[in-house]
């Protein structure tokens, strides 16, 4: 069967992919435009893109799809995949490379639902301990996004912080599945992070909230450089 083309952009090796996950939205990129700060993360070495349009002065409804297609002309300009946290519909009405998904919306899919909706396409859903990332799993997950890793002011719902401990506790379990700390990780924190056994880190604001994306983003891919 012939693969449409965001099918097809991803077939590549995911845990390559989720080395450096940039997630953010407009709230997160103290007025800049997000497609600027999206464009010069890429070029920092970003792998991997989640637009998060959440928070204090989150865009909505036509804008936030307007934000949401200029951010994806980015990434597939860049050949980098783009997936949408939580909003199935306008992942769909994108043509998104994947979903990402809390637990909290977990609860609203029966197991089979959500992945038959997004066939084909990229599913992380977040686990913030192991009993959820076995959830996570029978879900049919591509990847974990693990937090939090370290204190973090971006999300303020987020759980009690869980620290890289709790990658070494989920690999220890058995779950071999892709996955990425998150959670306040700056680039000194990632090694640790990355030393638990993540593929990779997902960083909203130590790279979309420094005045320097484009090396923030340098700065988390050095420990992939060789
Ligand atoms: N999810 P920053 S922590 C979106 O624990 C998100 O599941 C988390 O932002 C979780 O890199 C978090 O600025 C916020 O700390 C990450």
């Amino acid at each position: 069967m012939t693969k449409t083309a965001a099918e097809a952009r991803y077939t590549g090796n995911l845990r390559e992919m989720l080395k450096v996950y940039l997630v953010m939205g407009s709230p997160n990129c103290g007025g800049r435009d997000p497609a600027a700060v999206l464009q010069a993360a890429i070029e920092g070495g970003v792998t991997l893109f989640q637009f998060r349009e959440k928070g204090p002065g989150a865009l909505q409804g036509q804008e936030r799809t307007e934000l949401g297609n200029r951010l994806l002309g980015v990434c597939r300009q860049a050949g980098i995949p783009f997936i949408v946290n939580d909003d199935l519909r306008l992942a769909e009405e994108l043509e998104a490379d994947g979903i990402h998904v809390g637990q909290e919306d977990l609860a609203q899919w029966d197991r089979e639902g959500l992945r038959q909706r997004f066939k084909g396409r990229i599913l992380g859903i977040s686990a913030h301990d192991p009993a959820e990332a076995r959830e996570a799993v029978r879900c049919g997950a591509d990847y974990l996004g693990a937090g939090p890793m370290y204190a973090t002011a971006t999300k303020p719902d987020a759980r009690a912080v869980q620290g890289p401990g709790m990658i070494a506790a989920m690999r220890a379990g058995g779950i071999s599945l892709p996955l990425v700390g998150i959670g306040g990780i700056t680039p000194e924190g990632a090694a640790s992070v990355l030393a638990a056994g993540a593929d990779g880190v997902a960083v909203i604001s130590a790279i979309s909230g420094a005045d320097d994306p484009r090396e923030a983003a340098r700065r988390f891919s050095r420990p992939f450089r060789r």
